[in-house]
């Protein structure tokens, strides 16, 4: 706990580390609160840094045991200095030298989660971004690489496995019952990729040969008796890895991969070198406890997590601004890496979901900052949607600017370049830029400028001359400190649609780049289209190529026509998206001056003729049939938000459209009733989501036919997903059947931690004034935990970011809890109290009343000393 304000870091102010750090020993014996770290470093004076400085390195919260030694020789006091933040030696030797330290660690203690902890019975570490240094004091920065060799000793019944990063080299027995195991890494690294593991856990094991024909040994270690769960995490890695060979060369580098699952994490998962430690929500999964959405979830993190090892580990950042550099292609690459695995349209229409629905808010409120910002306060606040989600989409418009080819030559060459270095932004973007012959410095603006681009089209048609115009514009919104910005080169796959439904032939146009693609580079183009025989209607944006906020005005007609008949799937689902949402925003508005919810006969029958088509996709017909989030439409909106009449203008339309097509409804419904036998691939899970989809409008309607037909569907389910999307539709009515459901799944699921998040997570969000009761009424369940980032996430998260009327409560009684909780949380958690405060990132464009009583909520917070560094600076970039 940091009292004082953070200082802010500059990107400009990088200079290279003073010294360099080529070995380090660690010797650590877990023994309770008396756990020692001995640290031996073989230090030198890097060239490229300053000469003739004293040696500091970073500490966190540690306490020095011992006197340090020198060469194996003790240091006399003087020549030192140790803070809990510092290790000092003054005047360190002009050569190469060996310096001994030693820490002692209480890992029960430790309630951050940073650094070495303990969750359950075990003890584990995690580094990223700067906990390494709260385990022993060390230059704790990225681009300060070395060889580890690791030792760690422990109780042999309370820790049969010792783990750490690399490959294992020797391990036997004590005295005194302990044991021993030395792990050996050869691949240098920055010590945020260290990680160790010491617990009593269970472990299933699988092998992997690579396409070289080298053999590794694959572990996941769980809880005991959750073996069978982590089946499907094995699966998707071994998945995962021939994945990285076939689509980008990439093999696995030590002869073993192992990833323990324990339930106290901070976040998703972590690449620690060869020991990934998750989330055990990320690894654990039967068809009883887990839906289709959490398999999608462990297949994904588990690839993000191995692919981190050539993006990331083996190739590592330069400093944390550069944190795209690891994360935003690793996503991108997990987010192929799916699409391959699964339906490439349905993927990419979740994957925009997930960007607009959590990035698009970032970008356009207090918290945007840059894809690679240039100044932070606490690097923790930084593992946002923007980093990551809009990391990706940065990377998959650079793919689509230079081609396929050009694209996988310029990763080859990134690979073969940078392949045991701290690389940046700009190094990995001159790689493509020489693959591809491409000058892309007006492309790096898209890591410097924050705020998601307009791009604002009008049409023109000149029937007489048969010439389509479209006069297109961008304007890049001023965001926290930026306000004039530049032009951005900005990728549009298009095409305009002939009145058949198929593409007009469009030939070659001059100004069309590629077949099918526009490139903006300025701030107004101007593209025409000659000799068309009639007026088309145009699809912009095809596939999503760019990460912006299309604006073009088109007709219902226009948008229902593209919906049915546009050749990109994602464009048809974009434009009843778009038909959707303007309908809403109306609804909405009309709503607030005392009107009633606009219904329209032709969406409704738009989702019926997908829903009755007989070559219909699932997974796509769900998706098109979900209307834009309550977050969609508040971004849409934008400002003077009330989100009680965004509530009622969406419920209104499920209602409408639930009364319109209830038929067609009944009829999907009943034609996927469940088969049995559970699989978690894509084709069943499209079938499960789409009878969730057809069952929620239903119980909408309100009849009580429907409300008996999701509690059968919840008593009678066969697995996780059916039974999840009964009890989720049932917990939108106020109903007794909702209660009899919340209190079977209360008892069905006691022992199931897991299970039960999706339980308070539910209650959370239901949209009724008696929640916010309910859920500090839950905080006491014998379930919920404060020490537990899983539970906390699911009920207060789910409370804060899942439920917009009742979190925006007119009596601010919502924004009183979290301050509350996040207040609380603070002293243990600083990390998981930030990220609950993301509920106020659109806090600015409520309307009066509200916005006034979340300024109060964040000025309350803002009062209070000391606070974090983590919730101190969003408090003050939020009130800004
Ligand atoms: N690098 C991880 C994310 C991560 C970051 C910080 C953490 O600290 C608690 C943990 C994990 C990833 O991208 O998966
Ligand atoms: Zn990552």
């Amino acid at each position: 706990m940091r009292s004082e304000e953070p200082r802010a870091v500059r990107l400009a102010d990088y200079r290279a580390p003073d010294f360099l750090i080529d070995t380090v020993h660690l010797d650590v014996n877990l023994a309770g609160p008396e756990t020692l770290v001995v640290s031996r470093l073989r230090l030198r004076p890097n060239p490229a840094g300053r000469a003739g400085v004293p040696l500091v390195l970073d500490g966190d919260a540690l306490r020095l045991s011992g006197t340090p030694l020198l060469d194996g020789a003790e240091l006399d006091a003087a020549s030192y200095a140790a803070t809990p933040t510092a290790f000092t030696l003054h005047e360190p030797p002009a050569d190469a030298f060996e310096l001994t330290l030693t820490t002692k660690l209480d890992p029960a203690a430790n309630t951050q989660l940073m650094g070495l902890y303990r969750s359950g019975s075990a003890y584990c570490t995690q580094c990223e971004a700067e906990g390494f240094r709260r385990i022993t004091y060390f230059l704790d920065r990225p681009d300060v690489l070395s060889v580890y060799t690791v030792r760690i000793e422990a109780d042999r019944a309370e820790a049969p496995v010792l783990l750490a990063n690399g490959n294992p080299v020797e391990s036997g027995d004590l005295d005194g019952n302990r044991h021993f195991a030395v792990w050996h890494d050869p691949f240098p690294k920055p010590c945020y990729l260290f990680a160790l593991v010491g617990g009593d856990l269970a472990v299933i094991k699988d092998d992997f040969r690579t396409a070289s024909g080298r053999h590794v040994d694959l572990a996941i270690y769980v809880e005991h008796g959750k073996e069978e769960r982590a089946a499907y995490a094995m699966d998707a890695l071994k998945r995962s890895m021939r994945w990285d060979e076939q689509a980008f060369g990439r093999e696995y580098d030590l002869d073993v991969f192992n990833i323990v699952a324990v339930s106290d994490f901070n976040m998703g998962a972590m690449e620690n070198k060869g020991l990934n430690v998750f989330n055990d929500k990320y690894v654990l999964a039967s068809s009883e406890t887990a839906t289709d959405a959490d398999y999608a979830g462990i297949e994904s993190v588990i690839a993000h997590e191995y692919f981190h090892n050539w993006t990331g580990n083996r190739i590592t950042c330069r400093d944390w601004f550069q944190l795209c550099l690891k994360e935003g292609l690793t996503v991108f690459r997990d987010q192929e890496f799916t699409q391959d695995m699964r339906s490439r349209p349905v993927e990419r229409i979740s994957d925009v979901r997930g960007l607009r629905s959590v990035q698009f808010p970032e970008d356009a409120g207090p918290f945007a900052h840059p894809v690679r910002p240039d100044t932070y306060r606490e690097i923790n606040n930084f593992y946002t949607a923007t980093v990551y989600e809009k990391g990706a989409e940065v990377i998959r418009m650079l793919k689509t600017l230079i081609g396929v080819d050009a694209f996988r030559r310029g990763m080859d060459l990134y690979f073969a370049r940078h392949d045991g270095e701290a690389a940046t932004i700009e190094q990995f973007i001159a790689c493509f830029a020489e693959a591809s012959g491409h000058d892309l410095k007006q492309f790096l603006l898209w890591y410097s400028q924050a705020g998601t681009p307009e791009v604002i089209v009008t049409e023109h048609w000149d029937a007489s001359s048969g010439t389509y115009a479209l006069d297109i514009r961008q304007h890049i919104p001023a965001t926290p400190g930026q306000t004039d910005k530049k032009p951005m080169v900005i990728p549009l796959a298009f095409g305009l649609l002939g009145s058949d439904g198929n593409d007009v032939d469009l030939g070659s146009d001059g100004r069309v780049k590629r077949e099918g693609l526009i490139v903006l580079t300025s701030g107004e183009h101007r593209f025409e289209f000659r000799g068309l025989k009639e007026r088309p209607v145009p699809s912009l944006n095809r596939n999503f190529s760019s990460p912006i906020q299309l604006k073009i005005d088109l007709s219902d007609n226009d948008l229902l026509f593209a919906a049915r008949h546009d050749g990109d799937q994602f464009n048809c689902w974009q434009a009843m998206q778009s038909a959707m949402t303007r309908l809403l925003v109306t609804s909405a508005k009309e709503i607030r001056e005392g009107g009633k919810p606009l219904g329209e006969p032709r969406i409704a029958e738009a989702i019926a003729s997908v829903l009755n088509a007989n070559d219909r996709d699932d997974a796509f017909a769900a998706q098109f049939s979900i209307l834009p989030t309550e977050t969609d439409l508040t971004r849409e909106i934008g400002t003077n938000v009330d989100p009680d009449a965004i509530y009622a203008a969406r419920r209104g339309l499920k209602e409408a459209i639930s009364a319109q097509i209830q038929p067609s409804l009944l009829a999907c419904y009943s034609g996927l009733a469940d088969q049995g036998s559970y699989t978690p691939d894509a084709k069943s899970a499209g079938r499960r989501s789409l009878r969730g989809v057809a069952l929620d409008l239903l119980v909408v309607g309100g009849g009580d036919e429907a409300i008996a037909l999701a509690e059968r569907q919840y008593a009678d389910a066969t697995n996780m997903t059916d039974r999840m999307s009964a009890l989720a539709s049932l917990s939108q009515v106020d109903h007794p059947v909702r209660e009899r459901a919340f209190s079977d799944f209360a008892e069905r699921f006691a022992n199931e931690p897991l299970v039960l998040d999706k339980w308070f997570a539910l209650q959370a969000a239901i949209p009724e004034r008696g929640t916010l009761d309910r859920v500090r009424g839950l905080m006491n369940h014998p379930a919920f935990s404060m020490g537990n980032p899983n539970r906390i996430r699911s009920l207060v998260g789910g409370f804060a970011s899942g439920n917009p009327t009742q979190f925006n409560r007119p009596d601010g009684a919502g924004y009183e809890f979290l301050a509350d909780v996040v207040l609380e949380l603070d002293p243990k958690n600083p990390q998981v109290a930030a990220r609950l405060l993301g509920a106020f990132r659109s806090w600015k464009t409520l309307e009066n009343g509200r916005r006034a009583l979340a300024e109060q909520a964040l000025r309350r917070i803002n009062a209070v000393s000391p606070l974090s560094a983590d919730v101190s600076d969003l408090v003050t970039r939020a009130l800004a």
